[in-house]
C-alpha cells in the first residue's frame, strides 16, 4: 500500500526532480555515475553490457522527470483513461526509442566518442523485448506510443513473460527453437515494485449466504462469494512509454507472478522442503513463457491462468491503486474504458462483475450497467479456429466465481434474443455464450460482444466480414455495437528509427513535424515529378539495400547481389499467408530459366528475402519453412541463375531485424488469401517506406491500393465474394494443376526432390496438401500471381517509373499512422463526444 502523503520539513522534497544537463559534457558525466555508482565498475574494466546497461539508465534519468510529472498531472486532474488490456506487447528495442523520444541521439553519440565508445555498438547490444508473437502484439506497442505522442491518458496492462517469443534458428534448413532469455544480461528499462504486489486467486468453490440489503429495508439477499483454493502474487514492473519529444511519459504496466507468503510459510511450518519450492515453480510458471501461437491459440490451462492472472492484477491495480480512494464505482465508466485486445483478456468481464458486487457490495443490476460501459472488445481474426472457446469444466475449475456469473449474464442475454426473435430456437444457440458441441465451452467473443459498448474490426473489409460472417446475428440484433478502425503504425519507430535516409530527405523537403501529423507526407506528391527529388529517393532506397547487405553479411553469412530488385516477405508463417505462393513464384522462375523456356536475361535480377516464424507445434508451418530453406539453398548455388535469382532467408525475423529489412525492399509480398487477413500491419510499413506492393484484395491491401491507386498497387487474385463462390461451387486444386503446364512444371520439380537432395519424401508434406487439399487455394490464384509479377517486372525495367510509384506510395499512406488509428478509437469507442 502507499504510504501516507508525506509533509516534509525539508523544502527540497517539493522541487520537481532534477533533470540532467543536456550538454555532452553533462551526458558523460551522467553516463560515467551509472557506470561506477549503478554498475559498480571504472569505465576501463566495463564490458560492453556494463556499458549498455548504464547507458539505457543514463538515458532513463532524461524521462524521469517528465514520467514522474505526467503522472502527478494525471492524478491532479482524473480524466477518463483508456486501460489497454493485452496479453502482448512486441515493444522492440528501447534504446533508440527513447533516444529519440528524448532528442539526445546527437549528444550522447558525441558524448561516448568522447569516451571512446561508440553507440551504434552499444545499442546494438540491447535483446528486444519479444513479448508477442506478431501483429497483435506489434499493434499494442504502436497503439501506446500513439497514445503517449498524442498525451492520451492510458495504461498498457500486460504480461511481463520471462521468456518471450523464442529465438528462431535453422539446423539443416529446419527451424529450432531457442528460449528467449531476454532478461538474463539485465533489464535496465525495467522499474520493479514488489511492494504493490496484487494477489489473485484460482480455483476452489463458490459459497452463498444471506444478507440484507444495503437500503435497510430488511430485505434480504442471497449472494455469493468465491473461496479461491490457492493464490498467487502479481508484481507490478513499470516501463516508460515516452511520447515523442512532447515532455509526456505513460506507463506500461506487466505481471509478474510470485508464491505468495503465505505460501512460503506453510512450506516452511511443513518442512516439506521439495514439495515447497515446487509448488513455488508453479505458482511462477504463470508468467514464464509467452504462448508461442500467431492467430491459432492452443487451449491450454496455463493459458487461461496467464489470462485471468493478468487482467485480475490490472482490475485491482486500477480500482484499489489509480483511482482515489473514496470513488464512488457507480461511476467507473467515466474514469476508464478497458480496450480488449482480441479475447485473450475477456475473462476481465466477469472479473469485474465479481469484484463490484462481491467485494464492492453492489447488486447485479448495478454491477451490470457499469461493466457494460467499461469494455470494448476488438476483434483481429477472422479464421473461426482462433475465436477462442475455454472447456465449461476448465473454467469451472479454475474460477468456479465466473462460471456463475458467466451463466447468469448468458441467461439474461439470452432472454433478450428469445423476446426479440421468438421462436428462434437455432439463433438462440448460436448466440449463446456457452456452446454445446463438439463440448460444453465458453465463447469468448460472444461474451465479449454481449458486455461491450463497441466491437470493433481492424480493417475495413475485416470490420464488414465480422458483421456478415463471423458474428452476424449480433450485428443484427446490436447494428450499433459494430465499428471499424483500421490498424496503424507509428511513424516513429517504423520510418524515423528504421528509415534515417528517408526521413532526412522528408524533413528537407516539406520540413520538420510529420511525424506527429503523418497526412503531411501528402505534400511530397508534387515531388514524384521531380527529378532530384527522384534521384535522392532512389538514392535513399539503395542505401537501405546496402545496409541490408552489409547486416545479414555479418548476421547470417547471406551474401546479397549489390543490384536487383529487392522483394520481401516477412510475417509469421501460416498456410493463409501463403508462403508456398511465393516460393512457387520462385520456383517457377528457376525451372523455366534452367529448363531454357525463359533467358536469364529476359527476367529482371531479383533478391526474395523471407522472414517467419512457425508455431513449435505447427507441422506444415516447419515443412514449409524447411522447404524454402531447401529451394534457397539449391537455387543460391546453381550457377545457371547465378545473379538473377537470390533466395535469402535469414533466421530470428523480430522488429529488430523489421526496421533494416522494409526500408531496404522495393516490392512487399501480402499475398493472403482474400478475406483471411484481418488487416496486416507491415503492409503499411512497406508503403510508407516507398515499396510497392503486389497483394490481394484483403485486409488493409484494400485500403492501401484505394490510397495509393491502382497505378501504384499490383492487384492480383480472386477476391473474397469470388472465394467464397469457388468454395461453394467446390474446389479441385489438383485440376488446376493439371490444366497449368506453368504451375505443373513448378510442382513436379519440388516434388522430384530436385531441392531436397533428391529425397522426394522431405517434400511430399507440402506438395500433397497444394495437390489435394490447398485449403488456401493457392494454386487457383497461381496463374493470376505470376502474371502480375510479370508486370512487376515490366514496372521495375522503368526505373524512373517505378521511384515515381514509390514516392507516391510514400506521399499517399500518411492515413497508416496509429495516431489516426488512436483518433479512431477515441471518436468511435473510448470518448465519443472527443474532437
Ligand atoms: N495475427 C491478424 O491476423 C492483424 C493483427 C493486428 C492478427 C492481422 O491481420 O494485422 O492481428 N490477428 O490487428 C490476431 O492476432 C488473434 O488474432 C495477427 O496478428
Amino acid at each position: 500500500t502507499t504510504g501516507p502523503a508525506l509533509e516534509p520539513a525539508n523544502p527540497l522534497a517539493k522541487a520537481p526532480v532534477g533533470r540532467p544537463p543536456r550538454t555532452v559534457d553533462g551526458f558523460a558525466r551522467e553516463f560515467l555515475r551509472e557506470l561506477n555508482f549503478g554498475e559498480g565498475v571504472a569505465l576501463s574494466r566495463s564490458s560492453q553490457n556494463d556499458q549498455y546497461l548504464a547507458l539505457a539508465r543514463t538515458i532513463r534519468h532524461y524521462l524521469m522527470a517528465d514520467w514522474l510529472e505526467t503522472a502527478r498531472r494525471r492524478r491532479e486532474h482524473p480524466t477518463k483513461m483508456v486501460g489497454y488490456l493485452s496479453a502482448e506487447y512486441l515493444l522492440g528495442r528501447q534504446m533508440g526509442n527513447a533516444l529519440l523520444a528524448t532528442d539526445l541521439g546527437a549528444i550522447a553519440d558525441q558524448a561516448l566518442r568522447s569516451l571512446g565508445l561508440d553507440l551504434r555498438t552499444l545499442r546494438a547490444q540491447e535483446v528486444e523485448p519479444g513479448l508477442g508473437n506478431g501483429g497483435l502484439g506489434r499493434l499494442a506497442a504502436c497503439f501506446v506510443d500513439s497514445l503517449a505522442t498524442m498525451d492520451v491518458p492510458c495504461i498498457g496492462y500486460g504480461i511481463r513473460y520471462e521468456y518471450g517469443i523464442f529465438r528462431q534458428t535453422f539446423e539443416g534448413g529446419r527451424q529450432v527453437e531457442v528460449p528467449d532469455s531476454w532478461l538474463s544480461l539485465g533489464g535496465p528499462w525495467e522499474f520493479p515494485h514488489p511492494d504493490r504486489a496484487v494477489t489473485v486467486g484460482f480455483g476452489g468453490s463458490t459459497e452463498t449466504f444471506v444478507e440484507e440489503t444495503a437500503d435497510g429495508s430488511g430485505h434480504q439477499i442471497t449472494r455469493s462469494r468465491w473461496v479461491p483454493a490457492w493464490n498467487v502474487l502479481g508484481v507490478p514492473y513499470h516501463y516508460m512509454v515516452p511520447g515523442y519529444q512532447n515532455g509526456v511519459v505513460n506507463t506500461l504496466r506487466l505481471w509478474s507472478a510470485r508464491a505468495t507468503q503465505a505460501f512460503d510459510l506453510q512450506i516452511f511450518n511443513s518442512g516439506d522442503y521439495a514439495t515447497a519450492v515446487r509448488a513455488q515453480t508453479f505458482a511462477e510458471n504463470i508468467s514464464k513463457v509467452l504462448y508461442p501461437e500467431d492467430s491459432t491459440p492452443q487451449g491450454r490451462e496455463l493459458r487461461l491462468q496467464q489470462q485471468y492472472f493478468f487482467v485480475a492484477c490490472s482490475l485491482k491495480d486500477f480500482i484499489d491503486r489509480t483511482l482515489e480512494k473514496d470513488f464512488d464505482l457507480h461511476r467507473l465508466p467515466e474514469r476508464i474504458i478497458f480496450q480488449l485486445n482480441d479475447t485473450h483478456p475477456v475473462i476481465a468481464i466477469p472479473e469485474m462483475m465479481r469484484l463490484l458486487m462481491d467485494e464492492h457490495g453492489m447488486e447485479w443490476d448495478e454491477a451490470w450497467s457499469v461493466t457494460q460501459r467499461c469494455f470494448a472488445y476488438t476483434c483481429h481474426t477472422l479464421l473461426p479456429e482462433a475465436l477462442e472457446v475455454w472447456p465449461v469444466e476448465l473454467v469451472g475449475r479454475l474460477l468456479p466465481r465466473h462460471l456463475e456469473i458467466i451463466y447468469r449474464i448468458n441467461e439474461e442475454f439470452l432472454e433478450t434474443v428469445r423476446e426479440t426473435f421468438p421462436g428462434d430456437e437455432l439463433r438462440v444457440r448460436r448466440m449463446s455464450i456457452i456452446q454445446d458441441h463438439p463440448e460444453r465451452a465458453v465463447r469468448m467473443a460472444n461474451l465479449a460482444t454481449v458486455a461491450g459498448v463497441k466491437v470493433n474490426g481492424v480493417a475495413e473489409l475485416h470490420s464488414q466480414l465480422l458483421r456478415d460472417k463471423v458474428l452476424p446475428d449480433f450485428s443484427e440484433l446490436w447494428p450499433d455495437k459494430f465499428t471499424n478502425v483500421t490498424n496503424g503504425v507509428t511513424p516513429r519507430r517504423f520510418i524515423r528509427l528504421a528509415n534515417p535516409t528517408l526521413s532526412q530527405l522528408i524533413t528537407d523537403t516539406i520540413g520538420v513535424g510529420w511525424e506527429t501529423k503523418l497526412e503531411r507526407l501528402e505534400s511530397l506528391e508534387p515531388y514524384a515529378e521531380d527529378e532530384e527529388f527522384r534521384e535522392r529517393f532512389a538514392a535513399a532506397k539503395q542505401a537501405n539495400k546496402t545496409r541490408l547487405r552489409e547486416l545479414l553479411a555479418v548476421r547470417d553469412g547471406i551474401e546479397l547481389p549489390e543490384h536487383g530488385m529487392v522483394d520481401v516477405m516477412v510475417k509469421r508463417l501460416h498456410e493463409y499467408k501463403r508462403q508456398t505462393l511465393k516460393l512457387l513464384h520462385i520456383v517457377s522462375l528457376y525451372e523455366q530459366i534452367i529448363s531454357g523456356k525463359v533467358a536469364k536475361d529476359a527476367i529482371v535480377p531479383r533478391t526474395f528475402v523471407f522472414g517467419a516464424k512457425a508455431a513449435p507445434g505447427y507441422h506444415m508451418a516447419k515443412e514449409i519453412i524447411y522447404l524454402i530453406n531447401s529451394v534457397a539453398a539449391t537455387v543460391n548455388a546453381d550457377e545457371r541463375v547465378k545473379g538473377v535469382l537470390t533466395v535469402a532467408f535469414p533466421a530470428n525475423y523480430n522488429v529488430t531485424l523489421a526496421n533494416k529489412l522494409i526500408p531496404a525492399a522495393d516490392l512487399s509480398e501480402q499475398i493472403s488469401l482474400a478475406g483471411k487477413e484481418a488487416s496486416g500491419t507491415g503492409n503499411m510499413k512497406f508503403a510508407l517506406n516507398g515499396a510497392l506492393t503486389i497483394g490481394t484484395d484483403d485486409g488493409a491491401n484494400v485500403e492501401i491500393r484505394k490510397l495509393v491507386g491502382d497505378d501504384n498497387f499490383f492487384l492480383f487474385g480472386m477476391d473474397e465474394p469470388q472465394v467464397a463462390a469457388l468454395q461453394a461451387k467446390g474446389y479441385v486444386p489438383s485440376a488446376v494443376y493439371e490444366s497449368n503446364p506453368q504451375l505443373r512444371s513448378a510442382i513436379d520439380l519440388i516434388a522430384s526432390g530436385h531441392f531436397t537432395g533428391g529425397d522426394r519424401g522431405l517434400a511430399a508434406t507440402v506438395v500433397d496438401d497444394l495437390l489435394y487439399n490447398d485449403r488456401f487455394m493457392t494454386l487457383a490464384d497461381f496463374q493470376s500471381y505470376i502474371d502480375v509479377q510479370g508486370e512487376v517486372d515490366e514496372a521495375y525495367r522503368d526505373q524512373e517509373r517505378w521511384t515515381r510509384s514509390a514516392i507516391l506510395n510514400v506521399a499517399r499512406s500518411g492515413f497508416f499512422s496509429s495516431d489516426r488509428s488512436m483518433k479512431d478509437y477515441l471518436r468511435r469507442i473510448w470518448m465519443p463526444t472527443h474532437d
